[in-house]
Order: C-alpha cells, then structure tokens, then sequence
C-alpha cells in the first residue's frame, strides 16, 4: 500500500479531544491516561489482576496472576473460576433485566428487541437444548449463521456450558467450512436456511450441506434456525429445527464453571501458509480485554446504543457484538444486510432511527460509502453519534477526514483501533478524552500493553518515522493461548523470531516524533480485502488445485475502495492463452477460488504467464510481482529472470 504509506507520511493535523467529551469521558485526560499507564509499568501483573478483580464476577478468586513457567505458553488468573455467560447476562439482571440487550434490524426492514431478561433465557434455553444433543464441557460446536440475534444466543449458550464454539463466516464456501469442522473436530453444526444480503438469500443450509456430504465424520447433529422460510433439504437422523428443538427446553440452566484458562472460542485466520489457523482463545483473559477496551477506548455508558457492523464470524463481531457489549451491560444493534439496500444510506438510516451512538466500522466501508456521495449521510439526522470508530485496516486521511466532517459532524473522536484475532482486544488506540488523534495513526498502546517497533535484531527502533517490526513484549490477558492442534506452528510463528522474548504481530510499523504508531501493512504473505483477512497462499492453494493451472501466485494491489485487491499470476499447464487473454477460462477460475475459499477470495485480475518471476533459489520473486500488479515501476533486480520476456507478459503488455 504504497500510495497510503506516502500520504500518512505528510500528515501532520491533530485532532484533540471535543471538550465536552473529556469532561463526561471516564478517562479525561492525558495526565489521568499517564496515571493509568504508570500503574501499568510500576507492576504489568498486580495492573492486570487489579482490573481482573474489579471488572470480572468470579465464582471462585484466582490467587495465581501470571503463570510464565510454560513461556511462550502464557496462563492468566488460571485457578480462579468463572463463566462468560454468566458475566455478560445473570450478574446484569438485578438491576438491568428490562433494559434492551440487542436491538436487531433485518436487512428487510424487520426490528427485533431482546431485554438481558429475555436474552438470558433464550440463552438458557438453548443452552439445555445443546445439552440435551449430547454436547458437553469442552465440545467444538460450529456455528454458521447469519448476523441475527441467534448468532449470539448460540455463542453465549456455548460459553454457559463450557462448549468451545468456532464461527465461520456466512461467506465462506462449503469447501472452507468443512476444512474448519475437521480441524476443529466439531460434534455439532448451528446454521440457518439461509440470511438475507445484498437483496438475495445466502444460502448457508446448502453450503453446510455440500460441506457435511463430503466429509466431517465428527458432526452428529445439526441444528437449523428458520430464519428466510424458503425450501431447503433437512436430513432425518441428522437435521434438528432450532424452533422444534428449544420448544420443551427450560430457562434454567445453570453455568458451567470453568478455569479462566478454558478455551471459550476458536476462530480460523489466514496466516502465511496455504492452511487457516485456528486461534484458540482463552475465558478469563479474553473476557478482561473485551471489557476494559469497551470502557477504555469506547467510554461505553449505560444509555450509549453501541454498533459494530462487524460479522460475527471474525474477531471484531466476537469482542465487539457477541461478547463486549454484553460484558458491561451496554446495548448494542445488529444489523443482518448490505450498507446499501435499499440505497447507500442504510447505515446512516439505521443510525438515526435506532439513535446509534456509537459507530464502529471498517475503513473500507468508509471509503464505499464517501465515493457515494454526502447526499445519503446528509439526508439523516446523525446527532445521536458520540463516537466513531474504525478497525481492520489503515485508514487513509482523506476518508478519516470524510468520516470526521460528514459522519462525526466535526463533534466525535474517531478511535482508530489496531488489533487482531490473535490479540483478542484492541492493543493500539486512542482513549478518546485523552489522546488526540492524527488521521491514519492508531496513536498509542492501551495501559498494560507493552508494544514496540524493532529492527530484524529485535532492537527498538529509536529513530522517528523509520519501519520496523511491530511487536508486544509482554504477555497480556486477551492474548490467543495456541493455534488448535499444532501448537508447534504457535510458538514459531508469534515467538520464533525473536527467541521467544516478544510477540511478533506480522505487521510492519513506524512511530512519529511523538511516539504515534502508524501501521504500514502486512510483513507476510497475508493481505487485507475489504477488511477481510485473507492468506495469499491460501488462494494460491485454491488456484494450483484447478486441473489447468500449472503454478500461480497472489499478491495484494492498492486498490482504492477495497484496500487491497487480489492480483493473480497463473502459469498454465499447456500453452498460454494467446495474448494473454482467456475470458472464459478467467471466469471459470475466479468462480473455482469463489468455490474453494468464499466469494471474498475471488482474484480481481488473473494474468497468465509462461512462467513466473524465481531467484536463483527458486523463490517467487513477490515483491516483483506487487509491483507489476499496482502499476508501478520497477526497481528490483530482474537479472535473475530466465527469461526477459515474462517480464512483458507480467506486464500484461504481451
Ligand atoms: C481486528 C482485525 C489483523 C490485521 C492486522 C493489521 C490489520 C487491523 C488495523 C489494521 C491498520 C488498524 N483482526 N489491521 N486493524 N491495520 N490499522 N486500525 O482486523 O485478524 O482480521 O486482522 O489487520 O494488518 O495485523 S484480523
């Protein structure tokens, strides 16, 4: 992302904090972030395990903070015992049971409303319901549904019995979601018919029906939400209705009391090999995180209306829609459609109806939006919104100035939050009363996050504005605990580089003159595409598979809405297409990637050569490649081709 380097490189505005919002904001200044910072260096440990105490119920104490004796195998407050569930719904009751836990608009227009009250017993409910299917303490249940209230519901029931849950993405292909059912060894699946987005039916009850009719041994039951009505296949044996399954089940369902250490949730990520990882989160540490970022960085009040439009199939709709919210006892909307059905001002529609206080998208969407013009925010009343934020990518300045004037009226901070699944919670970020902003920074880390930018030595790079490696050099409570079943692949991708004294996030980074981060891209093979994250091998796995492709490789192109765009390099088996130009064969691999991986995963450009740029170690010569793809010119060393004229074809100028 070149062109996005070069233009944070000139930024120089500040933004500090509206006064007002200081004055009511929990943390109102520098001097108090300072104080709260201090604490963190003075004791990392006794700092933790104070917000541990305060923030989280815990049926029995834990006496023991920081467990370091299995390094990089990090253990928080692992003998105290508490449930997540419990945490987010029964301690809310006595005094919040009648306020509103989620309101829910359907992309059709329908709006839903449950009270903690009534979030809790349908959570109970079905938490009996998965029970009575056998499922117990430690189980991997998947759950493949779209972004409506039961998303949640199936993830809180799975953390009030202990069962480990693993969301996949509405938008991955059946191929993908096999893939993370065999990994993860689920007992059971959790879909729906389908979801309504972008004006059709997501037909997920299909999918899971491709995915379970090649494999996964390991499922024994299948639990299915009626949420479109259409016709769809149900297995006898195999197929429960949700609605026919709760119908008998109870409200009272005791929580299962865990270790913090229990893993609560997996997610699959995209790393740098061909094969998705699942990150394995743990109950204690992950729920601190989610609750002190909602307060830190959020300033979350009882009276906020709190939206993240992420999907609860990536970590964003974890921390920030199915579990952070509910932590602290706030409201939050969720939204199951498209930005721009019926037109481009959803967003901003449901923002005013609903009276959204808080706003926390991906950039992407940001810029989507703003190239739509400012004649849908405009035409809604946005004078609810108090805070706006943004996650999954960096923000250009132009579209944080758009999101500043246009959306925040010039009145709300924007907190632009570097985090990861890995990370469970946001580590880099503004504390909105106190630190003022600079468009395309994440500014500076949270108290208690020990982060920094190094050399290939390890060392800090002290210069201002120079790259490096971002790292975290202490462990922190929301930290992932393994990759599930290869544990191997934990300790050498977060903590082999640097000999296992720091995290290595697979970002590059620089800090300014004032200590401000600014996050330049990915240092591995892993891109971003509208926010979704994405392994160029991955895609490369996917297109190799496809009996015509011979060798390919993907790289990542600026691309100025989505981010990055998908550049495919293919080399054929048999002859290259003359001209380079096969439009048939182009369709039919983009839809095989759309097969394999999800619809996300499609390469925008495929570009056919007979061979692919090597070093004379073999090596694919990627950083040759991104080059080509985004346009410009090159300034590596081709000397080592075989053959000077690929360079033309890779230019698509053959
Ligand atoms: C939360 C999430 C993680 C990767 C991360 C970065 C990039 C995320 C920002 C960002 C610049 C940000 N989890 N990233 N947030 N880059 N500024 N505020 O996105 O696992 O899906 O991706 O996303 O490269 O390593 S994720």
């Amino acid at each position: 992302m070149t062109t996005t380097i070069d233009s944070i490189l000139h930024e120089h505005r500040l933004f500090v904090p509206p006064q007002a919002f200081a004055a009511a904001a929990r943390i109102k200044s520098r001097a108090e972030l300072a104080a709260l910072q201090h604490q963190a260096d003075q004791d990392h440990e006794a700092f933790w395990a104070g917000l541990a105490q305060q923030e989280i119920t815990w049926q029995r104490p834990f006496q023991s903070i920081l467990d370091s004796s299995r390094a990089p195998h990090y253990a928080w407050f692992k003998d105290g015992l508490l449930n997540v569930s419990y945490n987010c719904l029964d301690r809310h009751l006595p005094e919040r049971g009648e306020k509103t836990a989620i309101v829910f608009e359907g992309e059709q227009g329908d709006v839903q409303r449950l009270t903690y009250a009534e979030l809790h017993r349908e959570v109970c409910r079905f938490a009996n319901t998965l029970k009575r299917l056998g499922i117990t303490s430690g189980d991997r249940v998947v759950i493949y549904l779209p972004m409506i209230p039961e998303a949640v519901i199936a993830m809180q029931a799975c953390a009030r019995i202990g069962a480990i849950h693993s969301v996949v993405f509405g938008g991955f292909s059946a191929d993908s979601l096999r893939d993370r059912i065999e990994d993860a060894g689920a007992r059971m699946l959790i879909t729906a018919d389908g979801g309504h987005r972008g004006g059709k039916i997501v037909e997920l009850k299909a999918a899971a029906d491709k995915a379970l009719a090649k494999g996964c041994p390991s499922i024994e039951s299948v639990l299915v939400y009626r949420r479109t009505g259409h016709e769809i296949a149900m297995q006898d044996g195999r197929d429960v209705w949700w609605h026919e399954a709760i119908a008998k089940a109870t409200a009272q369902c005791p929580p299962e009391w865990v270790g913090s250490e229990h893993p609560l949730f997996l997610l699959y990520t995209s790393g740098s090999t061909g094969k998705p990882k699942g990150i394995q989160h743990s109950s204690g540490g992950y729920l601190l995180g989610a609750i002190t970022t909602m307060k830190w960085v959020f300033d979350i009040r009882d009276d906020d209306l709190f939206w993240c439009t992420a999907d609860v199939g990536w970590i964003t709709g974890h921390t920030y829609v199915a579990y952070g919210p509910l932590a602290v006892g706030a409201t939050l909307l969720m939204y199951e459609g498209a930005p721009t059905v019926p037109d481009a001002g959803r967003f901003w529609d449901i923002c005013a109806r609903h009276k959204v206080s808080i706003f926390y998208t991906a950039p992407t969407a940001i810029r989507a939006l703003m190239k739509l013009g400012d004649a849908f925010p405009t035409a809604h009343d946005l004078s609810s919104l108090r805070l706006l934020g943004t996650v999954g990518e960096p923000i250009n300045p132009e579209a944080w100035m758009w999101y500043h004037r246009v959306i925040g009226h010039e009145r709300c901070p924007i907190v632009d939050t570097w985090w990861q699944t890995e990370t469970g919670c946001h580590m880099l970020a503004p504390i909105p009363g106190a630190v003022a902003t600079k468009p395309g920074s994440c500014t500076l880390p949270l108290p208690g996050i020990v982060a920094d930018v190094v050399d290939e030595q390890g060392n800090s790079i002290t210069m201002p504005d120079q790259g490096g490696h971002l790292v975290i050099k202490k462990p922190w409570p929301s930290m992932l605990r393994t990759i599930w079943g290869d544990d191997a692949r934990y300790v050498s991708t977060y903590w082999g580089k640097f000999d296992g004294k720091y995290y290595l996030a697979g970002d590059s980074a620089r800090r300014d003159a004032d200590g401000y981060f600014w996050i330049m891209g990915r240092a591995d093979d892993v891109i971003k595409v509208s926010g979704h994250r994405l392994g160029t091998m991955e895609i490369e796995s996917a297109l190799v598979a496809h009996p015509r492709v011979a060798e390919a490789a993907v790289v990542g192109r600026p691309h100025d809405i989505k981010g990055e765009a998908i550049f495919a390099y293919v080399v054929l088996r048999g002859s290259r297409p003359v001209g380079g130009v096969d439009e048939a064969l182009t369709r039919e691999l983009r839809d095989w990637v759309g097969e394999q991986i999800g619809a996300i995963a499609k390469p925008d450009d495929i570009r056919y050569a007979d061979n692919l740029p090597k070093t004379r170690s073999g090596k694919i010569m990627r950083r040759l490649l991104r080059t080509l793809a985004s346009g410009q010119a090159i300034t590596q060393d081709t000397s080592t081709l075989e053959n000077e004229g690929i360079l033309l074809q890779l230019q698509g100028k053959a």
